[in-house]
Order: structure tokens, then C-alpha cells, then sequence
């Protein structure tokens, strides 16, 4: 009992940064920008901003640290216990619309069932930051991935609200199973909208095909390690696809994405798998990448100090170790997306974020992964 308490004293103690590490430089082809080391973490997977400029950061193996922009960590206690193990772990974390009033935040894990099983959770609670000791409090489970299966891959679990606030979206990845992936009965490989307490909202899309599917908001998904709404409410949707053929999807209710019947890449066996060309009923992906970009995060950009990137979305990469600029505009093929740059990282990237003064705030993947800030090179 006695090391118990120690060791929550110690977790709820500030970690003050180490010596701040020297600034550094990256480049994509057309330009330059200073990235400053801010903080570092155990297998960071996602991070959000709140209203008032502190973040949250999840780690994989379990904890919510709260970080100033200085860098200072706090773990926030009271997460639920994770599944922790491939892929699986704490997962996303956004707040809620209305934080400033509520002080409620979302997360997303993996949580084990019975013999072995797992599947992604997603769960709300109040940040109470009161006392220098941040709790999660009335946390309470608003989501269950169904059903639970073997293996600890594809969970997805990336969360985005709508722009008015009233659903939530949830990216339920198809635990690398595929074929459920365009099962109804299945919540594998769907995006998911839910009322913001849990309850389904019955304008969503599936109404007559079985219970579970009244959750769903699209299917044929693979993995999605990305969603985020655009300036004009559009939902985006970033998936990683097999080998080849990661996609980028402009979400729309009812649509069914393809997956596992049609992708631009092929399976890790080398099997081919038709193209989207092959099959219009399916809606193809507005830009697709072979080789694979591996793409982690998803925000569209919207701040003044990368002006010319407003509009544009920017994901991590993590087996292309970059950060990939993508237009969402008009192309000349008649699609709505194409990559316009890549920043050349030197590290897996896992997670994007605009922070204040519309700087690009980054978490570079696995343990000792860097949260870096990146600005104009020159710019201070
Ligand atoms: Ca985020
Ligand atoms: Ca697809």
C-alpha cells in the first residue's frame, strides 16, 4: 500500500522538462521549418488542444499526461485500465464542444473481453484540474466496439466531433478480419455517429439493417488512423491501406468505402485486390498513395502563421517518417484530394495537431517519442 501511495504521489508530481533541447530543421522540397523539441513520451499516440492552451497527450501502455506548452507533464489519474499490446492501448482523446463550460473530455482504448478478445472503447469524463492533481471523474463508457475479437491490430479508434457539436464520430477499424468490414452485424470497419452521450441518433444512415448497424454512419473500412471536419463541414477520413493503397475518403452518410472487395494497394501476400476503378458502386478514395505513406493524424489546417496552408489537411506518416500536406480542393482527375508537400521528419510521425498561433505541433511515434513544434524556420 504504502509503495502504491508513493508512486501516485509521484505520478501526480509536475515532470519538470529536461534541459530543452536544441531546435532543429526540416525540409520538404519547397521549404523549411524550425522544430523545437517541446516534451517527451512514452509511445504517444494522440494529442488535443484545450480552450485554453494546455494539451493533453495519450500514452499506448496506458497514461493521460496534461502538458503545458512549456512541456511540463502531469499524469491525469482515474483512465480506465487498457488493453495495452500491438496496436491496442489508450487511444484519442478530444474534448468535449462545450468544454469551457463541462470540462469533459473523450478518450478512446482497447479493452479486453472474455478469452482473449479486445476491442476499442470509448469513454467521457470530467478533467478535473482543480488542485495541481488532474482526475478524470464520472467517467462513463459511451461506446463498445462489437464484437470483440482475437488479435490486437486495427482498432482505429479516432474520434472527431461535429463542427455544431451535437455527434460524435468514431473510426471502428477492422481489427485486421477485413470481410466485417462490409458485414452489418459487424461494427468492424464503420465509421460510427453517436449522440454525444452514447445514444444513437436515428438519422443516421442504416436504419433497417439490423440494431448495431444504426450506429453506423459509412462502411468498407480498413484501418482509419485519421478524421477531422473541414471549414465547409465536410468529413475526411485518412486509411491505411494493405500494401499500397492508403487512401484519403471524404466521409459521406451511407457510402460504402470498398473495403476488403476493392483497394488501390494489394495484401501483404502479394494477392492482388481489384482496384476502386473496377468497382463504381464503391466510393473511391479522393487520393490514394502506393507506395504507403502509413498514415497517423489528421487535422485541417486553419491558422494564420502557415497561411498558404489553410484548407489544406496535414497527416503524419509513419513508415514514410514525414509530414504530408494534402490538398482538398478540385484536382484535374476530377478528385477532391492530392499531396502538395512532404516534410522529411527523421522519425515515425503519429500524431498532428494546429496549436495556438496556428503553430503545427507533432508527436513523433514509440518510446522517447518527441512532441515538437514546428514553425517558419527563421520565424523564432
Ligand atoms: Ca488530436
Ligand atoms: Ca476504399
Amino acid at each position: 500500500m504504502r509503495i502504491a501511495a508513493v508512486t501516485l504521489a509521484a505520478l501526480a508530481l509536475p515532470t519538470v522538462p529536461a534541459a530543452a533541447q536544441s531546435s532543429f530543421t526540416v525540409e520538404s522540397n519547397e521549404r523549411t521549418l524550425s522544430a523545437t523539441p517541446v516534451a517527451a513520451f512514452q509511445e504517444p499516440w494522440a494529442m488535443t488542444f484545450l480552450p485554453d492552451g494546455a494539451l493533453l497527450v495519450t500514452e499506448k501502455p496506458g497514461t493521460l499526461q496534461l502538458v503545458t506548452q512549456d512541456g511540463e507533464k502531469t499524469a491525469v489519474s482515474g483512465v480506465p485500465e487498457v488493453a495495452y499490446g500491438g496496436q491496442g492501448g489508450l487511444g484519442d482523446v478530444v474534448p468535449h464542444p462545450d468544454f469551457v463550460e463541462n470540462d469533459v473530455v473523450y478518450l478512446s482504448y482497447a479493452e479486453p473481453g472474455e478469452g482473449g478478445t479486445r476491442g476499442a472503447a470509448v469513454a467521457r469524463a470530467t478533467l478535473a484540474r482543480g488542485d495541481g492533481s488532474p482526475a478524470l471523474e464520472n467517467l462513463e463508457v459511451v461506446w463498445r466496439q462489437q464484437p470483440k475479437v482475437s488479435g490486437s491490430g486495427h482498432y482505429s479508434h479516432r474520434l472527431a466531433f461535429a463542427p455544431d457539436g451535437e455527434a460524435l464520430f468514431i473510426t471502428s477499424g477492422d481489427r485486421q478480419k477485413q470481410t466485417p468490414a462490409q458485414d452489418m452485424q459487424q461494427a468492424l470497419g464503420k465509421i460510427i455517429r453517436l449522440d454525444p452521450d452514447g445514444s444513437v441518433p436515428d438519422d443516421n444512415p442504416f436504419q433497417d439493417a439490423g440494431e448495431l448497424a444504426r450506429s453506423f454512419w459509412s462502411v468498407g473500412h480498413r484501418n482509419m488512423l485519421g478524421i477531422a471536419f473541414d471549414a465547409e463541414d465536410r468529413l475526411w477520413a485518412i486509411e491505411m491501406g494493405p500494401r499500397g493503397g492508403d487512401e484519403i475518403n471524404l466521409i459521406e452518410a451511407g457510402e460504402n468505402y470498398g473495403w476488403p472487395v476493392v483497394s488501390n494497394g494489394r495484401n501483404y501476400s502479394g494477392a492482388d485486390i481489384p482496384d476502386h476503378a473496377t468497382r463504381p458502386e464503391f466510393a473511391a478514395p479522393e487520393a490514394s498513395w502506393t507506395p504507403v505513406i502509413s498514415p497517423a493524424g489528421l487535422v485541417i489546417y486553419s491558422g494564420d502563421m502557415f497561411a498558404d496552408w489553410q484548407g489544406n489537411a496535414l497527416t503524419g506518416g509513419l513508415s514514410s517518417r514525414a509530414l504530408v500536406r494534402i490538398d482538398l480542393g478540385e484536382q484535374d482527375d476530377g478528385t477532391m484530394a492530392a499531396e502538395i508537400e512532404r516534410f522529411d521528419m527523421g522519425a515515425r510521425i503519429r500524431e498532428v495537431e494546429q496549436g495556438p498561433a496556428g503553430a503545427v505541433w507533432v508527436l513523433e511515434d514509440g518510446d522517447g517519442g518527441r512532441l515538437l513544434r514546428l514553425t517558419p524556420a527563421g520565424a523564432g
